[in-house]
């Protein structure tokens, strides 16, 4: 659908000026009569933060299937070439910084996608059917892993992908301990309730550049220092089994990682099915489907009883 036919409530990269424009959605939607499958001072925290860290959510054999699946896959062999993103520079060179689509490209992280644990708790907050938008696994590589600066993500998936609104969460499973030495995701609390648009025209094809390093759709630091002055820095570096969950909307960012210890994160993006992508709102050609999800037919199924994680192997 044309993005033209719907209102552009979040318009960004247009002005030479960057706003503060209000946040028009609510953080969370609720199912009516159902209680969510976390306790409430979580999904309070959640509203509050814009982020929530969920502790002890996977088991250690979950997770040790899950980080010899994602090593697996970093070694790339039948992985679809351009959903692999090696890291910028000579120092990274060679390095794998994510790979994207792991649910599409894995028997193990489809299942991960598709837990109740997981997907049941992003149907409750966006008050909807949910699918995947985005999946990712980043690596954080040991020495060599490289900063993520900060950003919203519904700036990029808004105007870069056309996500009509703010009805959208990433779920990062920590599939290895982080540690606060080795680039956890920090987030600015409070951040999600404004809209910061960004300046600058975004380039064609940009992801090829962003996946490595974003320089648009980044905010100016008088706005970020604005932000952090406002809410702070929360580094969460939770253990391996954790789960961090994040609205679509939460100035987050990483730091680069210079220590013997890789971070492996697995990243989940569970979209509204009510809120598919449209046509881009900046107006660019639509990022490819490895990126951003828009062939999907129909909303995750709700496993009543989850299957076992299955053994590794695509
Ligand atoms: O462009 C994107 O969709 C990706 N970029 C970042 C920095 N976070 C969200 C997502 O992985
Ligand atoms: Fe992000």
């Amino acid at each position: 659908m044309s993005s033209e036919l719907i209102q552009d409530l979040y318009p960004s990269r247009q002005r030479e000026e960057p706003d503060w424009l209000e946040r028009r959605d609510p953080v969370v939607h609720g199912l009516p009569g159902k209680a969510p499958s976390i306790d409430q001072a979580v999904i309070d925290a959640f509203v509050r933060d814009g982020f929530a860290v969920l502790e002890d959510v996977f088991s250690a054999k979950e997770v040790n299937g899950l980080v010899a699946e994602a090593k697996s896959l970093r070694q790339q062999s039948g992985l679809l070439p351009e959903t692999c993103i090696s890291e910028r520079g000579e120092t990274g060179a060679g390095a794998v910084r994510s790979v994207f689509a792991p649910h599409q490209q894995s028997k193990v992280f489809a299942r991960l996608a598709a837990d109740d644990r997981l997907s049941g708790l992003a149907r409750f907050i966006l008050g909807d059917d949910v699918y995947i938008h985005q999946s990712r696994i980043n690596y954080k590589p040991a020495f060599r892993g490289k900063d993520f600066y900060w950003h919203s993500d519904f700036e990029t998936w808004h105007t870069e992908d056309g996500m009509p609104r703010m009805r959208a969460l990433s779920m990062s499973i920590m599939l290895t301990d982080n540690h606060p030495q080795s680039g956890p995701t920090m987030f600015m609390p409070g951040s999600h309730t404004s809209f910061v648009t960004c300046v600058g025209e975004t380039p064609e094809d940009h992801y090829r550049q962003s996946l490595k390093k974003q320089d648009f759709g980044i905010p100016d630091t008088d706005s970020l220092s604005k932000l952090a002055k406002q809410g702070g820095i929360a580094a969460p570096a939770p253990k391996a089994g954790s789960v961090v969950i994040f609205d679509c909307n939460t100035m987050h960012g990483s730091n680069s990682n210079i220590t013997p210890f890789e971070r492996i994160n697995a990243f989940l993006v569970f979209n509204a099915w009510s809120n598919r992508l449209v046509n881009p709102f900046g107006r660019t050609r639509p990022r490819p489907e490895f990126i951003a999800h828009r062939q999907v037919k129909s909303p995750l199924a709700r496993l009543s009883v989850p299957p076992p994680f299955p053994l590794g192997g695509r």
